[in-house]
């Protein structure tokens, strides 16, 4: 039987398990929209931005594991939505961005919004393919579920020339993808064994992409039995239970002094599903490359990302999930005595978790403190980039997968995006997007797609009238010579309204906590966004820090 391109493609994609695609229509990939009508069990949800809708469907792929799966245009629409794909690169997401593309019998020709997607895109994605037969669409879809969700997951970009969309072909389709197993090998296992019984102080640093509800569970198990301290790697507070006794925090930006001297007193590190990143490692300084001070075990989905920064002790490549399967087969050899190295970690955590003093009448670091009384048990908090960012990080307690969804590439105008990516996925859970006043000016036009979808978040903009981020980093180099920072901002709570939303100023500690449960009513007593604009002295810029002890540090340093 003929079908059209368009048509062989959906057929692909409900074959692969697709529910939901984010999008923005346009003409190059008319045969892809018009198949939706044949395939209702494929929800197209309608962004309004392409940056928009390639971060929810990056934010789809962290929560699920499965690629999310993202339909833009050519030209303009592949190159809006690239941030989301450089996202899913950095943050080994499973990601496959549809692109049209203009007919083989006019290619390279500059067409109209013509691009060479294969050389735009070869840095930022893991493959992309142009699919220049209609015949073919079925084995390269396969092919990029395959490729995307196996070894180190990532993001694929597919352009489809008109001509093969709309060109007809008799082909069969293909079933649903099987990533592939990667177990590690019990010599491994038993060397890994080894070295933990023989340390006296180690760490395991988890993260990276692709766990599983059951893999946490494994893991957890697996700290608990071999007496192993847990830190969460840059932005990926969602791999550990931030409650279990053997938690002692994250790394990289935003880590406490006390887990940066744990990290270097470390005699064994052992790093589960992460890269080590310039963040993860505080710029190489507490993970040092390419020697470590600490033994390094390294355990990795991709043989290429082992050995390839880091002098390793030990490489296990291995997947995070079959890796948690086969450690929740060990058992010590021998009774471990390292309670009081887990304890001291864990105690040093919590004493990080009682807020700071800060400036002004609202307080930042108090503000999320409370969030852990405010919140219920299934929650997820989303972030952009920030300095607003590391004030949720720091006190919130996050318990488990899909309670935190953070850019590690430290992308600006995430939160939302991902926030309504969250909300379309667990409608039951309780999305709370964390923004600065810089950072929800970048996609506050997918305040439109909570409202057509009717998505009951919870934004908290956070406005302190500058790019706070930059004008810290200026005073730091540039003491007092601050340039170029300062907004002219909107009245945030008339624009949610405007949305047919919820609005309310907080610019007191003490309002907060109402104003919080008003906002959270409304949002799922009315399935509509609301919006509290914090208002906070713009000198508190980081927990325990101002802008202004950072000039003078600053000064001090350029006078010495
Ligand atoms: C897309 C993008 N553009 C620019 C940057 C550089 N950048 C990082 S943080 C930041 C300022 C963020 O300002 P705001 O959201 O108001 O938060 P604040 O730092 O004031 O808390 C900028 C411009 C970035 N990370 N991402």
């Amino acid at each position: 039987m003929k079908r059209n391109g368009g048509k062989i493609l959906m057929q692909q994609l409900a074959n692969h398990g697709v529910k939901r695609i984010f999008m923005v229509p346009g003409e190059s990939y008319l045969p892809c929209i018009d198949a939706l009508n044949d395939f209702k069990q494929i929800d197209p949800i309608v962004c309004r931005q392409e940056s928009g809708a390639a971060y929810m469907a990056e934010a789809y792929g962290k929560l699920t594991g499965e690629p999310g799966i993202c339909f833009v245009t050519r030209g303009p629409g592949a190159t809006n939505a690239s941030i989301g794909v450089h996202t899913a690169f950095q943050d080994s997401t499973p990601m496959i961005l549809f692109v049209g593309q203009v007919g083989g019998d006019i290619y390279d020709k500059e067409a109209f919004q013509e691009i060479d997607y294969v050389s735009m895109f070869s840095k930022v994605a893991k493959w992309v393919v142009q699919i220049n037969k209609t015949e073919r669409i079925p084995e390269y879809i396969s092919r990029a579920f395959h490729i995307a969700t196996s070894g180190r997951p990532g993001p694929v970009v597919i352009a489809l020339p008109e001509d093969s969309l709309w060109g007809e072909a008799d082909v069969a389709d293909i079933a649903k993808y099987v990533p592939v197993k990667s177990y590690p090998h019990p010599q491994d296992l038993d060397r890994l064994q080894s070295l933990i019984e023989n340390a006296e102080k180690p760490l395991l640093v988890v993260g990276g992409s692709r766990w599983s509800e059951e893999a946490v569970q494994n893991i957890q198990n697996f700290a608990d039995k071999f007496q192993l301290p847990v830190a969460c790697s840059w932005r990926r507070l969602e791999c550990f239970d931030h409650h279990h006794p053997n938690f002692a925090g994250h790394m990289g930006w935003g880590m406490s002094e006390s887990l940066r001297q744990n990290i270097k007193d470390a005699d064994l590190v052992i790093a589960l599903g992460t890269r080590l990143g310039e963040e993860t490692t505080e710029i190489y300084t507490a993970i040092e490359s390419p020697t470590p001070n600490q033994k390094l075990v390294h355990i990795h989905p991709s043989p290429s990302e082992l050995n390839s920064v880091f002098d390793t002790e030990m490489s296990i490549a291995t997947s995070v999930k079959d890796f948690a399967t086969a450690a929740a087969t060990l058992s010590p050899t021998k009774t471990l005595t390292r309670e009081n190295w887990v304890k001291k970690l864990r105690d040093e955590h919590l004493e990080t978790l009682k807020p700071l003093p800060s400036n002004g009448e609202l307080s930042l670091d108090n503000l999320s403190a409370q969030m852990n009384e405010l919140l219920p048990e299934d929650f997820c908090i989303t972030v952009g980039a920030g300095n607003y960012a590391l004030y949720p990080h720091r006190y919130i307690q996050f318990n488990g997968l899909t309670s935190s969804l953070a850019p590690t590439v430290g992308s600006m105008g995430y939160g939302l995006p991902a926030a309504i990516s969250c909300k379309l996925e667990h409608p039951e859970k309780t999305v709370v997007c964390y923004a600065g006043d810089g950072c929800f000016q970048m996609n506050l036009q997918e305040l439109g797609v909570a409202l057509q979808y009717n998505l009951g978040i919870v934004v908290l903009v956070f406005n302190n009238g500058i790019w706070g981020t930059i004008r810290s980093h200026q005073e730091r180099e540039f003491p007092g010579r601050t340039i170029a920072l300062d907004f002219v901002n909107p009245s945030f709570t008339t624009l949610c309204e405007s949305y047919e939303g919820y609005g309310e100023v907080v610019d007191k500690t003490e309002d907060f906590k109402a104003a919080f449960e008003r906002a959270l009513a409304f949002a799922n007593e009315h399935n509509r966004p609301a919006l509290l604009e914090i208002r906070y002295d713009s000198n508190n810029i980081a927990p325990g820090e101002t802008l202004m002890e950072i000039r003078e540090q600053s000064l001090d340093a350029h006078k010495a």
